[in-house]
């Protein structure tokens, strides 16, 4: 996948044509639902407006969520099938860097589907993915998205829960998880959930979050702590939705 993608970076959309080719080629592969055409297609209204760049209040959201990452007991990274189409690797690398662990975890449930992102994942370097065993639930919703590992989502502290319908990131709060979010609309439900709302495309989002916790990596914990305590989650939801709602593209 990506390989017979021959748009020079050059181009002036690059960015987007390789993103539309990642979902597209995503579902040619089984991997990604058609439902995730549409969500691709909001997502890139969104970050049309934001400027398709990380804003200073994302950036400050993804050094808080590589805090609480590092920070965390049981962190797990949460993926779905547009999440496997475009960040793969960087999904590995991510989990690798905070010693975090990945969980396919799809709202438009197959077996099939599922299997195929978990071998997608290993593909591009993952040894061990959880989300195969569905032996707890989460409590409080009644579709296949509460279908979890019990020793994966379910005992987790901190969970990462990239391009999200609203219900679970509401139901995993309510049991007391510190839920990460990347989603390109400040006003999703999930996004007005999160302790850690990050308002950016995926493509952006997750290699940044590495980056700061490679940064973060042997910093005390205390200055772990203070990362997180001076995030205020309002004010970014705040900003991007101002951002967004402004359209200064300058
Ligand atoms: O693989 P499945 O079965 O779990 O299904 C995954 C999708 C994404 C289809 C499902 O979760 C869904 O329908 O999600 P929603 O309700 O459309 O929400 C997805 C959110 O992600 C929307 O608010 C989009 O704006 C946002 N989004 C889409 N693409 C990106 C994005 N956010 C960040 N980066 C993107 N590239």
């Amino acid at each position: 996948m990506g390989e017979e993608f021959d748009v020079p970076e050059s181009h002036p959309r690059y960015q987007s044509l390789l993103t539309r080719h990642r979902i597209e080629a995503g579902v040619e592969k089984g991997i990604t639902s058609k439902q995730g055409l549409i969500a691709e297609g909001r997502g890139e209204a969104l970050d049309y407006l934001l400027g398709e760049t990380t804003i200073p209040s994302a950036d400050a959201a993804e050094r808080a969520a590589a805090a609480h990452l590092l920070l965390a007991d049981h962190p797990v990274l949460s993926v779905n099938g547009n999440v496997a189409a475009l960040v793969p690797g960087e999904m590995v690398e991510l989990a690798a860097v905070v010693d975090a662990a990945l969980e396919v975890n799809i709202f438009h449930r197959t077996e099939e589907r599922l299997n195929a992102i978990v071998e997608h994942l290993h593909e591009h370097g993952a040894t061990d993915v959880k989300g195969q065993t569905a032996d707890a639930r989460i409590p409080g919703i009644d579709h296949e998205r509460a279908t979890v590992d019990a020793d994966g989502i379910y005992e987790a502290d901190v969970v990462v829960v990239p391009l999200e319908d609203g219900d679970r990131a509401a139901a995993l709060a309510e049991m007391g998880k510190t839920e990460i979010v990347v989603d390109l609309n400040p006003l999703s439900r999930s996004a007005q959930t999160a302790a850690v709302p990050i308002v950016d495309n995926i493509m952006r989002a997750i290699p940044n979050v590495t980056d700061h916790a490679r940064d973060l990596q042997d910093a005390p914990a205390s200055e772990l702590r203070t990362v997180v305590d001076e995030f205020d989650a309002d004010d970014a939801l705040a900003a991007a939705e101002d951002a967004i709602r402004s359209g200064d593209l300058a």
